[in-house]
C-alpha cells in the first residue's frame, strides 16, 4: 500500500514537473482542478472558479487556498506538489474571464436538476416536537451548513449541509414546511423541514444574486449576474422560463436582486446596468393586453398569446437602482443608487418618481425596516459606507433623523412586539458592537458586545418578538440569544460562522421588522 502511495507521489511529481517544463496553464487547471471545479470552471463538487464568482475572495487568499487547502472542505493543498510559479499561474487563470459565457438556459438548468426525495412519500407533519412556526434556519458559512433551531427551547433540531457560499435570505413555502436556499453559484436547494431532508436542487444560474418565492408558493425565481437573466421555476424547481435581462434599448444587464410583492402577485427586479425597474407578474390569469405588460424580453415573441404567464412591465427610472425597500402595501419602491449617495422613491403603479432622497454613504435599503413613530410610519436604513442609520418619514419622504453609529452597518431588525430596533456595526474597528435603538426616542439606548474582538452581526427575532438572536460572525462563532426586553443574554449556541437567521413566522407573514 505504502509502495502504491510512493509510486503515485512520484507520478504526480513527474507530471507536475513536466507541466513546469512547458504545458500551459489550462492543462495545469485540467489536471489538478477540473475534477472538482468543472472542466469549464463552472463548478462541480467545488465552487465555480470564475472572476464573477470569486470577486469576494482576494487573489492572495485564493493563492493561500491553492497552496494550503481549505479546512472543512475537500479542497486539498497543492503546495507540496506544485511550484510557486505554477500556483501563481493557476491563481491568475481563475481570475481570467472566460472567453465566452456558456449558455445557461432552460436546457442546462433542467439538466442540472437533482431529485433527492419525493415529499409525497413523507410525513405532512414535523417529525420533531417544536412549534413549526417558530423555527429558525441559521446559515453557517464556516463549513457550509444550516442549523434548524427551535425558537422556544433554543435547542438545535437538526444540522445539514448546504451548497457552498449561500447568500441572501432563504425563502420559505407559505406553510413553512419547505425552505429554498440559494447559493452564489446559482444552486437552489428545496429542503423539507418537517422531514429533515433535501428534496430537490437545481442550478438556476452560473452566478446568482438571490432568490424569491411567490406568496402563493407556486414559483421560485432567481436573479442572475451570469448569465444576465432571471430564472423562473415551479415549486419543485423545474424551469418554466428564462428571461434575458436587457433594457429597452437592448443593453444587457446584470440582475442585482429580485423580490416578491405579495399584494401585486408579482416579482420586482433590480437591474444593475440599465435604468429600469422590472415587475414580472405571476397573476393567474396574467394581466391582459399588451401595452405596459409585454413579453418584449423574448426576441422570438412572434407567437405570443395574451394568456402567457410572466409578462413584464418596464419602469424607467432616472438612475441605476441596486437595492430595494418596499412600503407595506408594495405601492412604492425605494431604490438605492448603484453609485451611492442617494435614493429614489418610485410609485410602482404609475411608474412615476415620487421623491429623491439625499442619503449619505451607501444606504442598505434591502435591510431597511419600518415602524410607527409618533403617528407616522418611518423607514430606518443602515448604511454600508457611513456610520449612520437614516430615519425617513414614509409620507413626506423627509429624512427626520440621522443616528450616528460606531461604524457602517449591514443589517437592521425589529419586531412589532418590541420597542427596540437593532443594528450591527459590520465594518471597521467596532465590528464587535450591536446598537439597540429605542423606536420611540430614536436614540441608541444600549450597545452590546456579545464577543469582544469578533464581528457581531445580523439580528432576528422569535415569532413573538420576545427574544433577539445575534450572530457571532466567526468560524469559532455562536448565536447569542437575548431577552429582547431586558437585553440580557440568556443562551449562547456555538456555531461555525453563522450569518443570517430566518424565523418561519416572521418571514412567511412578511413582518415589518424583518427582511422579506
Ligand atoms: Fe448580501 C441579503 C446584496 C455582500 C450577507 N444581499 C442580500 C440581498 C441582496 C444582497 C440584494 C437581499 C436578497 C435576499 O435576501 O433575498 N450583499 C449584496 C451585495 O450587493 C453585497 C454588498 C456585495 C456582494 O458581494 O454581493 C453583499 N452579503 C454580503 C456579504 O458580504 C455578506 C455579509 C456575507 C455573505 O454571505 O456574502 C452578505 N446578504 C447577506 C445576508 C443576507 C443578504 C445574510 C440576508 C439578509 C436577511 O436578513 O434577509
Amino acid at each position: 500500500m505504502k509502495r502504491v502511495g510512493t509510486l503515485l507521489t512520484l507520478l504526480t511529481m513527474s507530471l507536475a514537473s513536466s507541466i513546469h517544463a512547458g504545458d500551459d496553464t489550462e492543462a495545469l487547471y485540467q489536471q489538478h482542478c477540473a475534477s472538482c471545479h468543472g472542466v469549464d470552471r463552472l463548478g462541480g463538487m467545488g465552487p465555480a472558479l470564475l472572476p464573477e464568482n470569486l470577486h469576494r475572495l482576494r487573489p492572495d487568499a485564493a493563492r493561500r487556498v491553492i497552496t494550503g487547502g481549505r479546512t472543512a472542505t475537500q479542497m486539498e493543498g497543492f503546495g507540496e506538489r506544485l511550484s510557486a510559479e505554477a500556483i501563481e499561474r493557476l491563481t491568475n487563470h481563475i481570475y481570467t474571464p472566460l472567453k465566452e459565457i456558456p449558455p445557461w438556459g432552460m436546457e442546462e438548468i433542467a439538466a442540472s436538476r437533482v431529485v433527492h426525495t419525493d415529499p409525497a412519500q413523507h410525513s405532512p407533519t414535523p417529525l420533531f416536537d417544536a412549534d413549526p412556526q417558530n423555527l429558525f434556519i441559521v446559515v453557517e458559512l464556516g463549513d457550509h451548513h444550516a442549523t434548524l433551531l427551535d425558537g422556544d427551547s433554543f435547542e438545535p433540531v437538526h444540522r445539514f449541509q448546504t451548497r457552498m457560499n449561500v447568500h441572501g435570505g432563504p425563502k420559505y413555502s407559505p406553510d413553512g414546511r419547505f425552505v429554498y436556499i440559494g447559493s452564489r453559484d446559482g444552486w437552489i436547494t428545496k429542503y423539507d423541514i418537517y422531514n429533515l431532508t433535501p428534496v430537490v436542487e437545481v442550478r438556476a444560474g452560473i452566478n446568482t444574486r438571490n432568490i424569491a418565492t411567490s406568496n402563493d408558493g407556486r414559483f421560485v425565481v432567481a436573479a442572475n449576474y451570469l448569465p444576465h437573466s432571471i430564472t423562473v421555476l415551479d415549486a419543485d424547481l423545474r424551469p418554466l422560463k428564462v428571461i434575458p435581462a436587457a433594457g429597452r434599448d437592448g443593453t444587457s444587464s446584470r440582475v442585482s436582486a429580485i423580490y416578491t410583492a405579495p399584494p401585486r402577485d408579482s416579482f420586482i427586479a433590480a437591474l444593475k446596468d440599465v435604468k429600469e425597474v422590472w415587475e414580472i407578474s405571476y397573476r393567474d390569469p396574467p394581466p391582459q393586453g399588451f401595452g405596459s405588460w409585454t413579453h418584449d424580453y423574448r426576441p422570438e415573441s412572434g407567437d405570443l398569446r395574451e394568456s402567457e404567464p410572466f409578462p413584464l412591465r418596464r419602469i424607467s427610472v432616472d438612475d441605476y437602482l441596486d437595492d430595494f425597500f418596499f412600503d407595506l402595501g408594495y405601492t412604492t419602491v425605494f431604490g438605492a443608487s448603484r453609485d451611492g449617495g442617494k435614493g429614489l422613491v418610485v410609485d410602482l403603479d404609475t411608474g412615476r418618481r415620487l421623491a429623491e432622497l439625499a442619503l449619505p454613504g451607501f444606504p442598505h435599503l434591502g435591510s431597511g425596516i419600518t415602524w410607527e413613530y409618533r403617528g407616522r410610519r418611518v423607514l430606518a436604513t443602515p448604511n454600508i459606507r457611513e456610520g449612520a442609520v437614516s430615519i425617513i418619514d414614509l409620507e413626506s419622504y423627509e429624512i427626520i433623523k440621522r443616528i450616528d453609529t460606531l461604524g457602517p452597518g449591514f443589517f437592521m431588525r425589529s419586531h412589532d412586539n418590541t420597542r427596540y430596533a437593532w443594528v450591527d456595526v459590520f465594518f471597521g474597528p467596532h465590528r464587535e458592537a450591536v446598537h439597540v435603538i429605542d423606536k420611540e426616542s430614536l436614540e441608541i439606548v444600549e450597545t452590546l458586545r456579545p464577543a469582544p474582538g469578533k464581528t457581531a452581526a445580523h439580528v432576528e427575532f422569535t415569532r413573538d418578538g420576545s427574544h433577539a438572536l445575534v450572530s457571532i460572525w466567526d468560524d469559532d462563532g455562536a448565536v447569542v440569544i437575548y431577552d429582547a426586553k431586558s437585553l440580557k443574554e440568556i443562551k449562547r449556541l456555538p456555531m461555525r460562522k453563522p450569518s443570517g437567521k430566518y424565523n418561519v413566522h416572521n418571514k412567511t407573514h412578511y413582518r415589518s421588522g424583518t427582511s422579506h
